[in-house]
């Protein structure tokens, strides 16, 4: 006899790097800069609708890297394009987090996204990321200056300054991915030898 059943089914895209970020971050641009991928970039908010995957040649490495729709506050509760966004996060190892250096509110920009990242779930919140400030093109040395400072205090982190229009700073990123991925993958090797040997030591 027959089951009838209805299963929904969620697509996750396996990427090993994804871009974060506003809309109009420049999250696009940046991908277009660093792999052969085509996608729409304008000046307005929500260009992309869908991920697009790009794969990224970098010294003797190629990795896979996700633009991914640009999230607002209130996206891991559906505001905007959240909800298509969120499962995609689940698959990276590495989040690229874009700040629009052109913006007034560096702080604020930074913040809404690690809210709705820890707010859609943990693990996302958990992952590695890369703060980049984006658009360094555009902004005068002060006020970089000052805007780097901003960033630095409110992440914690080092900031990593770009331009994906004329691709400064732009392969620095790149190496940096690399090494986290490295980092990542070692991590999950020793972990997965001390389960069978317990007592080893690297
Ligand atoms: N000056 C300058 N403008 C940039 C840079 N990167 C992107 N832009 C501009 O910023 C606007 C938004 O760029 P996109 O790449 O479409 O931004 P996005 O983050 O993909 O936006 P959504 O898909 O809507 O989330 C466009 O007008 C770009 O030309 C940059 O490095 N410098
Ligand atoms: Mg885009």
């Amino acid at each position: 006899m027959g089951v009838e059943k209805w299963i929904w089914l969620r697509l996750k895209l396996i990427a090993d790097a994804g871009l974060v970020g506003l809309p109009n971050a420049g999250k696009s641009t940046f991908s277009a800069a660093v792999s052969a991928a085509k996608p729409k970039i304008a000046g307005y908010p929500f260009t992309t609708l869908h991920p697009n995957l790009g794969v990224v040649s970098i010294g003797e490495r190629d990795f896979v890297l996700a633009d991914l729709p640009g999230l607002i506050e209130g996206a891991s509760e559906g505001a905007g394009i959240g909800d298509r966004f969120s499962g995609h996060v689940e698959r990276c190892g590495v989040l690229i987090h874009l700040i629009d250096g052109t913006r007034d509110d560096i702080k604020g920009a930074y913040k809404t996204i690690r809210g709705e990242l820890t707010a859609y779930d943990e693990r996302s919140g958990e992952k590695p990321e890369l703060v980049v400030l984006n658009k360094i093109d555009a902004i005068d040395p002060d006020e970089l200056k000052e805007k780097v400072k901003i960033l630095k205090k409110a992440s914690k982190a080092d900031v990593l300054l770009v331009s994906g229009v004329t691709g400064k700073g732009v392969d620095q990123v790149l190496y940096d991915i690399v090494g986290v991925l490295d980092a990542e993958k070692a991590a999950k090797v020793e972990a997965a030898r001390r389960k069978i040997e317990p007592n080893w030591v690297p």
